[in-house]
């Protein structure tokens, strides 16, 4: 079976690169988003989102005319979709950590009137296990004139398979043609057909397995990175309590040939593994209690570094009497949800400073060199240079490791530092 048109739903982080990828091996491929600037821009050569080398991939694409953006889909020889899989409800309530499929059914809907028999549908969302049997059936309680694999295995009209995306952001464009895939069928030709479109662009090697397994193991990749930083988080607690440098703890202990303690950090952010694991653990509640105490503690990370600029400025208050809160600056390195990118979506060094900013009477300086204005949470702070910030009379939080501020450190020796670059 020959894959030529190609329909992606979703041009987003993952499926835009995905529809490019497609487009420079000369498949023609139809993009798909409800977002009409999305669409426009497009069609333009241009990108709304930001991730480098991206821009020049689309703008060829579109030029030759193997891309082109469209708001609803049309009839292809296979779909990709791409939407996201957002949380149902307000963080904060164990019922609201569950997944919303909404996107997903959307999506699923909408191609199915354009189905014919012989297509190939791939779900690329991240989502809980189960979600792409849930898609199968979607499709075939709006298309009943075609068979599908839960009811005709081997023998489908329509095949249907899951393979996740598993690309670092910031690295996409070089991860979707080199990493390995899992290409999950819900029966071993889904597979196949899945693995021979996935060919076309990628260079790793194509797994088969199951659409379960597929499901899980995306999952699995993000909680156990979860598990990783989260010890490495309680470590940094511990340490802080027993006097112990933890930066110097990892460096001996991962001297070790079987250990690999990752980095503390103030939290961890991003959409992927601050959400992903949630998704296991909303399937086995009761289960899953390593991988939710992981997330627990890593949440509550933010909470602990706020504590530590609250007692780094009891501490100087104590041994200067004569000054006030007020006459104390407190200068924040980092927005970003981790180093050297410009993504400040779910920080939480956004959180940690506009939580300080709220609360703290002196002067917040806030110094993030992949900005150039702040967030509406911390427009009260002041934006500045590394250069000009590192010579202030302040209390120095280090948030995110940017390459920038390895290259020197503050002068004064008031710094916290959840990252360990300045001890
Ligand atoms: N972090 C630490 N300490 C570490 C490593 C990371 O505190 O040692 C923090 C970062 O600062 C950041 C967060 O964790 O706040 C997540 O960063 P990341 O670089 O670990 O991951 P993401 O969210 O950018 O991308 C992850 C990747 N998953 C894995 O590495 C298993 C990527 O391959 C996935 O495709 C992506 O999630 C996704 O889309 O699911």
């Amino acid at each position: 079976m020959s894959f030529n048109t190609i329909c992606v739903v979703g041009l987003g982080y993952i499926g835009l690169p995905t529809a490019a990828m497609l487009a420079s091996r000369q498949k023609t491929v139809i993009g798909v988003d409800i977002n009409q600037y999305a669409v426009d821009t497009i069609n333009a050569g241009n990108v709304h989102i930001v991730e480098p080398g991206l821009d020049v991939i689309v703008r060829s694409a579109v030029a030759e005319g193997y891309l082109k953006a469209v708001i609803s889909p049309l009839p292809a020889d296979a779909f990709f979709i791409a939407v996201p899989t957002p949380f149902l409800g307000e963080v904060g309530a164990d019922e609201s950590y569950q997944p919303d499929l909404s996107f997903i059914e959307a999506a699923s809907r909408a191609i199915a009137k354009v189905l014919k028999k012989g297509n190939l549908v791939i779900l690329e969302s991240t989502c809980p296990v189960g979600a792409t049997e849930r898609m199968a059936e979607w499709l075939a309680e709006e298309r009943t004139d075609l068979s599908f694999p839960q009811t005709h295995g081997e023998d489908s009209d329509i095949r249907i398979a899951y393979c996740p995306e598993r690309v670092l952001p910031g690295h996409v464009v070089k991860e979707l043609v080199e990493n390995d895939r899992i290409i999950g069928g819900m029966t071993d030709r889904c597979a196949s057909d899945a693995v021979n479109i996935y060919k076309c662009f990628v260079e790793g090697e194509c797994l088969k397995t199951n659409v379960r397994t597929a499901e899980m193991a995306k999952l699995t990749e993000n909680a156990s990175r979860d598990v990783g930083i989260a010890f490495a988080n309680e470590l940094s607690i511990i340490c802080d309590k027993l006097d112990i440098n933890v930066w110097e703890l990892i460096a001996v202990a991962n001297r070790h040939p079987r250990v690999n303690i990752l980095k503390p950090g103030p939290g961890v952010g991003g959409h992927c593994i601050a959400v992903d694991p949630w998704f296991i653990v909303s399937s086995a509640p009761k289960e899953a209690r390593l991988i939710r105490a992981a997330r627990e503690i890593n949440d509550d990370k933010p909470s602990w570094v706020l504590e530590k600029v609250k007692l780094a400025l009891a501490d100087f208050l104590q041994v200067n009497p004569d000054r006030s809160a007020r006459e104390v600056t407190i200068v924040c390195y980092g927005l970003a949800f981790k180093p050297d990118i410009d993504d400040l979506r779910e920080s939480p060094s956004v959180m940690i400073v506009s939580n300080i900013v709220s609360s703290h009477p002196g002067r917040v300086v806030v110094v993030e060199p992949y900005i150039d204005h702040l967030p509406d949470s911390i427009e009260k702070a002041e934006l500045m240079d590394f250069q000009d910030a590192r010579h202030l009379s302040a209390i120095h939080l280090m948030l995110v490791d940017h390459s920038i501020f390895k290259e020197n450190r503050p002068s004064s020796d008031l710094i916290i530092d959840t990252r360990g670059i300045w001890l």
